[in-house]
């Protein structure tokens, strides 16, 4: 073999070394949230890692804005969009003013899911629930009514006003109030699952209603900065703090009676989830349509609806008989 030929060989066998050491690359993942800093996320993110663990050839890009908003998230998706990550798996702060941010993405190539709460369906290939939204929307009046055997006054503390979950929970919640004669739902203000917002809506939902009986907050962060207005202002027992929150943050309300039960699902499993089903749409394992079944790992699989949405478990509901075997776990 003349000198050249040989270069020209070792040459190939560089090319089609680089060609496997890039098709072996590992599979980007990004897990967009509402905004960093929450705890459920942060369970969530604990289950993407999982899923990654598992897999061998996924990295996980945890992220989101600093606080709830579509603006934000649209920042976050454009710079993932330009760092060409293989999907994008969002819990959405508005279900329509992402959509155009990330039909880009799709059009690039780039999966995209929602999951927690939704995109509106031309912004996304599926949707993951993390249960059924009236069966959510159910829950959080009955946790309060199972308080208030003669019913009485009670409000909603959501998260943000355009958050897609808090919205059709809450919508399913007010269906079902017909089923609850005794429960007066006030209000319903939005603490956009900031602390302190949280914390000065609780309270002002406390000054504007003397007769309130339950707060129904149907968000992590609401609900802990709730239970801590009402134990600040000395109305444990006259008002009980209820809805979605985690047990990890709310053992402190449960012992002390501001929250007397609340429910949620397991946000590690959802991460957990979400992260599996964008890996198989990237490998294209499967397709994300109507009927279709998406492996989710060791949760099973995701069926899809006619919409592209699939649901998770159901809810499970804390109080002080059991909120001590979970409270280190999520
Ligand atoms: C907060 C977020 C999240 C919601 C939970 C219940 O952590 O608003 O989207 O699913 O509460």
């Amino acid at each position: 073999m003349s000198i050249w030929k040989k270069a020209l060989a070792t040459a190939a066998v560089a090319t089609a070394l680089m060609t496997t050491t890039a098709a072996a690359e590992n599979v980007k993942i990004a897990l967009v949230v509402k905004a960093l800093g929450i705890g459920f996320f942060e369970a969530a993110a604990k289950g993407a890692e999982e899923a990654a663990k598992e897999l061998g050839d996924v990295e996980i890009i945890y992220t989101g804005p600093t606080d709830t908003t579509a603006e934000g998230q649209i920042e976050v998706i454009n710079s993932l969009i330009a760092q060409g990550v293989n999907a994008i798996a969002v819990s959405a702060n508005d279900k329509d003013a992402l959509v155009p941010t990330l039909q880009k993405a799709m059009e690039r190539g780039i999966t995209v899911i929602s999951w927690d709460s939704g995109v509106a369906a031309e912004g996304r290939m599926m949707h993951l629930n993390p249960s059924s939204n009236a069966l959510i929307g159910n829950t959080i009046i009955k946790l309060a009514a199972d308080h208030l055997p003669e019913g009485g006054d009670v409000a909603i503390l959501s998260a943000s006003a355009t958050a897609t979950n808090q919205n059709i929970w809450i919508e399913e919640a007010k269906k079902v109030l017909p089923n609850y004669p005794g429960i007066n739902l006030v209000a319903t203000v939005y603490g956009d699952d900031l602390a302190d917002k949280s914390y000065r809506e609780a309270q002002g939902l406390m000054a504007t209603y003397p007769n309130l009986k339950a707060i129904i907050a149907p968000t992590t962060v609401g609900i802990l900065a709730a239970s801590q207005a009402v134990t600040d202002a000395g109305k444990i027992g006259e008002i009980n703090v209820t809805g979605l929150g985690l047990p990890s943050e709310m053992a402190g309300a449960v012992a002390s009676g501001a929250t007397k039960s609340f429910a949620i699902w397991n946000p590690i499993d959802l991460g957990y989830a979400a992260t599996m089903i964008s890996y198989n749409l990237v490998k294209g394992n499967a397709k994300a349509e109507p009927g279709a079944e998406i492996g989710m790992g060791r949760m099973g699989a995701a069926k899809l609806d006619d919409g592209n949405e699939a649901a998770m478990s159901d809810p499970f509901t804390y109080d002080s008989s059991n909120i001590d075997q979970f409270k280190s776990i999520f």
